[in-house]
């Protein structure tokens, strides 16, 4: 194990086993796992919609996690430069949905790209939920 810090971000709306998998992961790149959660007002600018559980629960669930260390609310997508400065991350990881669009970080830590787990995501659960 080495002392690695590793930060990743996420909305983990409806948690399923995609975002699970994403964040173990991440955990296994280091010692630390710092997690910035989307806010509600993020999320709404991002997706035009707001997420289906408030930010409080979404950050109460990924912060329940024993290999996740410390969580907060990602406010903006410009301060993630300043988020990673301040969590002293060593590491940046995120799903290959993200593919290349954070390589401009490459000069204050290592960025890196999992595969996201297939089939499953927030969108598709809502959508057999609403019975689409
Ligand atoms: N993920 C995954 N496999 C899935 C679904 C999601 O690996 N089947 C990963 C995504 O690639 C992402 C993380 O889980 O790294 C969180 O996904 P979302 O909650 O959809 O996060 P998103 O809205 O993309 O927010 O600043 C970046 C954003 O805050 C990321």
């Amino acid at each position: 194990m080495n002392n690695k810090r590793v930060i990743t971000f996420g909305t983990f709306d409806v948690f399923h086993i995609g975002h699970l998998n994403i964040l173990e992961r991440c955990a296994s790149l280091g010692h630390t796992l710092i997690v910035g959660v989307s806010s509600d007002m993020l999320n709404y600018s991002k997706k035009n919609r707001n997420p289906i559980y408030p930010q409080n629960d979404r950050l109460k669930i990924v912060q329940s996690l024993s290999f996740v260390d410390e969580v907060f609310f990602e406010e903006s997508l410009e301060k993630k430069r300043e988020y990673i400065k301040f969590y002293k991350a060593d590491i940046l990881a995120m799903g290959d949905d993200w593919q290349g669009k954070f390589d401009e970080f490459s000069d204050v830590c290592d960025v890196v790209y999992f595969p996201r787990t297939p089939s499953i995501s927030t969108t598709k659960i809502i959508e057999i939920a609403k019975g689409i």
